[in-house]
């Protein structure tokens, strides 16, 4: 088992127990998902974090970054997006370092889904040299749909300065045979806290 994949499974399955531990409060509290609360701040893409130029500095052998956007979804930024499908180990990934004056990692998710039970699609964002790796995780289901661009903060002050390995962004479907989840993926960067 390569490192990636074991750090996938890492990150799926820390996200099935922290979906379980947060299911019934997050569904009184959609805010609960949110790791951090910040203030607006303009975050500074990693050098192709947009996804303009293609798979530069990315590695996505799966081919989930793409400028085939499927009708009804528009990129946030330019004509290209991640496009994550709901098959069990999808991921794309890249090594990075954290700045040691931005340590927030910043990125826009939008996630479209008809699965009717939450809980059984995870999407995932992780490092594989921080333990645990999973930094951020979200139910993929009908009732988390959405219908737009969110973003996503997660402070890695922690690790500010310091090379945290492979930032990985990932999804797993346990119930592929039933309803599809997508989870798309643009401007992926740094801001200060
Ligand atoms: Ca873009
Ligand atoms: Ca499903």
């Amino acid at each position: 088992m390569s490192r990636t994949t074991a750090a996938t499974i890492a990150i799926i399955t820390a996200g099935v127990i922290l979906a379980a531990a947060l299911a019934a409060p997050a569904q009184q509290q959609p805010g609960a998902y949110l790791p951090i609360v910040l203030k607006p701040g303009t975050p500074t893409l990693l050098d192709n974090g947009d996804f303009e130029q293609g798979t530069l500095h990315w590695s996505d052998p799966g081919g989930f970054i793409t400028d085939a956007v499927p009708a009804g979804i528009a990129a946030h930024s330019g004509t290209h997006l991640a496009w994550l499908h709901a098959t069990a180990g999808a991921q794309f990934t890249r090594n990075l370092q954290v700045p040691a004056d931005k340590p927030v990692l910043s990125y826009w998710i939008w996630i479209r889904s008809t699965e009717p039970t939450c809980g059984d699609d995870i999407g995932g964002v992780g490092f594989s040299g921080v333990s645990p790796p999973a930094v951020d995780t979200f139910d993929l289901c009908a009732d988390t749909a959405t219908n737009g661009w969110v973003n996503r903060t997660v402070d890695l002050s922690a690790a500010a300065g310091q090379s945290v390995g492979t930032l990985i962004f990932s999804i797993g479907a346990f119930d592929e045979s039933v309803a599809t989840s997508d989870l798309f993926i643009d401007d992926v960067g740094f801001q200060a806290r």
